[in-house]
């Protein structure tokens, strides 16, 4: 028996992006309850499902908690210096063999929710020096950042909708009810577009399906997949027809009306309609609700970033909220200042953001902030040549599952020399690696958000402690990349006396040093001592006499010497408006483990535009070629043939929440959700299993016939698929294969301009297999569990 007392923690759940704030009841190391914490400012006690999964991923037999190695008879336990030393005497060869662009490195989805790993990723990067760089931007958000560094001359600066503000909630392709929202942390989602419609506000849904959003909607509008960039420039369109165009006081600072006005010229309702799937009408009543609203909200996501012409749609849908006279006030949209700004630690350090400036070495794709593509991963490692990657490091990423034509990325990443994965399972991605390096377990580390706090509803900020002891010998994933960072620096540097330095620095510091550092850089930060911090870190470390001297002008003296460094620390001492008694810092944080309410967003502009003249581009000429080629297109018949679209479900998150039994137990929601007219026309039974394929290959599933989803549109959840060879995630084979809707969708399908993946809208076939297939996944009970904790 453990006779330990009861005891509370709090922090936010770090799954998805909603941050909700999680109350749990552990006694020592058992986790007794999770459930939502009703103080915090952000979430008011809202969960979904999820949070108690929380402790299904600490507790699972499967997760792995050392470093492992593959051999010929399976996974076996190797100690932290044997994974290193094997880690970086490979990564070296390879390097001195072909070259730093040889080592290819993938960073997934989770790394945006651990702070630790985001502060030590600049270095990591830094060290490796590749341009074979990837990451989850280019199958999720990165026509938001592309026109947030367009428009507003910072990648990282999106506009948030004030959705407890608003009178008019315009959704398109994002479905917020399941995922909980996505660049909008929006806790409690439902409860706030009730409030919404009580306060006789609308929420208005675009979507080939009737989510779980459009069901509590005011009005939802099937669209047909890949047209939102005309179905929005169509918008546009008639708010110019109708004289609505009233951007009001950013009007003084907004270049290129006109422009936007000549590019939507050809988009009148009656031309885009019939590819859209919309009746010319309702899409002018749409644009003059929405107008004629006191304020409103053009919000759009995955749906809509990740089909055709994502580049266009996301920048429109920020171009529609400033015409309307939505950007940046009250009730429209804003950008958040939260105790970390992100926007702004960006451009101090110089790094908002740039595009094209060099392409992939087999398609010419372009670099995003320094990353190209994931459609073009696989050929990088694939195609034989100078610059072909020999080796990847992954860190919590499993593009096998994520990215498109995941087969074809498996095949690519068993050809590896080397590969090396940061992560938590052995599952689809990782199981090709040669080394698997294992972070800490969720309650075993800190909790803080920089990235979601930036884009939330309201500007709050909370900090968490680990909740258990760190396990013997274990290491946090900013840890791991640490020793990595070092490691590959020292033998590369010629003076190694910087990453030494380093690594003494952020050691000493650990994450939460990190943290305080960046909140008292921050807008409501306490300023006071922060360059004597750093000298007594060096000092306390052992450098002393001539070394001291020489690092601190590297270290210090150099970020001293930089204008805007300095402008920043002499903005006060005390933090700036807003400020909480002396400024914030991360003590003061700690001592409200519920979380710091700081208040509503608030207006911004201009001051904070990172663009040349201090303006918004409206018009950006990126974007005029491609505004051209779409116009052509509207002149062709409308396409046919069936188009495959993703799906979310509360229960589930990504890739990796699928060995957690409570959330996947029960109805098999890996199914092709089809309309009853198509599965009439194609012979399928609700329930039968049906074969869904494309140039790139075919999956089989049951279908799901139902009339929510719109006709010429199949829906397929992505994420499954678990059961290929050598995953060890015994729940998720057992209990929810699946199929992975990625081993069909076609790395050749993206976005002409940006690379970005088109795996909503995919064209497809789909053939009856079987009528009703038996339905294996519920029938099934609970499953033995016989892994041993590694
Ligand atoms: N429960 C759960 N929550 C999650 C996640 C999860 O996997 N599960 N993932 C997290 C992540 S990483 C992200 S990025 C967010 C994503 O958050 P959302 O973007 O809100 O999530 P999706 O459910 O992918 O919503 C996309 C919607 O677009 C629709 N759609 C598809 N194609 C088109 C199109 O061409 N046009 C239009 N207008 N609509 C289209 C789909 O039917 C779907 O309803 O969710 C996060 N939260
Ligand atoms: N067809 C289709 N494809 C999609 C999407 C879609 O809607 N449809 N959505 C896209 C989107 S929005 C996204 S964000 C991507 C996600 O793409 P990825 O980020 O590549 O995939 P995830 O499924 O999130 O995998 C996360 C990995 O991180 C590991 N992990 C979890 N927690 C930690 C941790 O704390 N530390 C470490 N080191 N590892 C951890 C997990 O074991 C898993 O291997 O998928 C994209 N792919
Ligand atoms: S919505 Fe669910 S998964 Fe997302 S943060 Fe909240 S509790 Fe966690
Ligand atoms: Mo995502």
């Amino acid at each position: 028996m453990n006779d330990e007392q009861v005891q509370v923690h709090y922090r936010a759940c770090n799954i998805c992006e909603a941050c909700c704030g999680v109350e749990v009841q552990h006694r020592g190391e058992e986790i007794l309850a999770i459930r939502g914490d009703r103080l915090d400012p952000l979430g008011r006690g809202h969960v979904c499902p999820k949070a108690v999964a929380l402790k299904d991923l600490q507790e699972d037999p499967d997760r792995l908690r050392h470093p492992v190695r593959r051999t010929a008879d399976g996974w076996e336990r190797i100690s932290w210096e044997e994974a290193f030393h094997e880690v970086v005497a490979n990564l070296e060869r390879i390097r001195e063999q072909h070259g730093r662009n040889a080592i290819g490195f993938y960073a997934g989805n989770p790394t945006a929710h651990n702070h630790g790993a985001l502060l030590l990723l600049p270095f990591f990067v830094k060290v490796l020096h590749t341009k074979g760089r990837f990451s989850a931007t280019s199958v999720d958000q990165l026509p938001h950042m592309l026109a947030a560094m367009e428009m507003f001359g910072n990648q990282a600066m999106f506009p948030i909708p004030d959705i407890d503000r608003t009178d008019f909630f315009l959704c398109i392709g994002a479905n917020p009810v399941a995922s909980n929202g996505s660049i909008m942390t929006a806790p409690d989602i439902v409860n706030r577009f009730k409030a919404l419609q009580k306060r006789k506000g609308r929420l208005v849904v675009i979507d080939p399906r009737r989510t779980e959003t459009a069901e509590m909607a005011d009005a939802h509008h099937f669209v047909r997949p890949g047209t939102d960039a005309m179905l929005v420039a169509a918008l546009i369109n008639v708010l110019f027809a109708e004289r609505k165009v009233k951007p009001g006081r950013v009007a003084e600072f907004t270049n290129g009306i006109e422009t936007l006005q000549k590019q939507v010229r050809p988009f009148t309702p009656e031309a885009v309609a019939p590819h859209v799937g919309m009746a010319a009408d309702a899409i002018r009543a749409l644009a003059l609700d929405f107008a004629a609203a006191k304020s409103a909200v053009a919000y759009c996501r995955v749906g809509t970033c990740t089909s055709a012409w994502s580049a266009l749609s996301a920048w429109l849908v920020y171009a529609l909220n400033v015409v309307s006279g939505n950007m940046d006030r009250p009730g429209g949209v804003m950008f958040p200042k939260p105790a970390i700004d992100v926007v702004a630690l960006a451009a101090l350090a110089g790094e908002t953001g740039h595009f094209n400036a060099w392409q992939s070495r087999v398609s010419g794709l372009p670099e995003f902030g320094g990353e190209f593509p994931a459609v073009c991963m696989a050929e990088e490692i694939l195609t034989p040549g100078d610059g072909q990657i020999r080796a990847m490091i992954t860190h919590a990423g499993n593009p096998v599952l994520s990215t498109p034509n995941g087969r074809q990325l498996d095949e690519a990443l068993a050809s590896l020399d080397f590969m090396v994965a940061i992560d938590i399972y052995i599952n689809e991605t990782t199981r090709h690696a040669h080394i698997i390096l294992p972070p800490t377990g969720v309650f075993e580390h800190t909790q803080f958000d920089p990235v979601f706090h930036a884009v939330a509803v309201r500007n709050t900020v909370r900090f968490a402690p680990a909740m258990l002891p760190k396990p013997e010998g274990a290491l946090h994933d900013w840890e791991i990349l640490l020793e990595l960072t070092t490691r590959l620096a020292s033998r590369d540097l010629p003076s190694t006396l910087a990453a030494k330095a380093m690594r003494s620095v952020v050691r000493a510091l650990g994450d939460e040093g990190l943290v305080d550092l960046a909140i008292r850089l921050g807008p409501y930060g306490n300023r006071a001592g922060i360059v004597d911090r750093l000298d007594d870190l060096l000092l306390n470390n052992g450098f002393s006499g001539p070394l001291y001297t020489r690092l601190r002008r590297q270290l210090i003296e150099r970020l001293l010497a930089m204008p805007k460094v300095r402008e920043l620390l002499a903005t006060s001492p005390y933090g700036t408006e807003k400020k909480p008694e002396g400024g914030l810092t991360l003590a003061k944080i700690k001592a409200h483990p519920h979380g710091v309410d700081i208040g509503p967003l608030e207006p911004s502009l201009p001051e904070r535009l990172s663009t040349p003249d201090k303006t918004i581009e409206l018009a950006p000429d990126l974007y005029a070629a491609d505004m051209a080629k779409l116009a052509a297109t509207l002149a062709q018949p409308p396409a046919d043939g069936l188009l495959m679209i993703g799906r979310r479900h509360v229960r589930s998150n990504n890739s990796w929440l699928h060995n957690s039994y409570r959330l996947v137990k029960g109805k098999n929601r890996c199914t092709a959700m089809i309309n009853p007219h198509d599965a009439k026309a194609l012979g399928i039974d609700d329930g039968a299993e049906v074969e869904v394929s494309t140039r790139v290959g075919a999956i089989r599933l049951p279908a799901e016939v139902t009339d929510a989803i719109m006709p010429g549109v199949v829906s397929v959840p992505h994420g499954f698929g678990h059961d290929r060879d050598g995953v060890e995630l015994s729940v998720a084979r057992e209990v929810a294969p699946g199929a992975s809707m990625n081993d069909i969708t076609d790395e050749r399908l993206h976005d002409p301009l940006t690379g970005m993946a088109i795996i909503n809208g995919v064209p497809v076939q789909v053939r009856a297999l079987a009528p009703r297939a038996e339905r294996a996944a519920t029938k099934k009970g609970r499953p033995r569990r016989v892994a041993a904790p590694r």
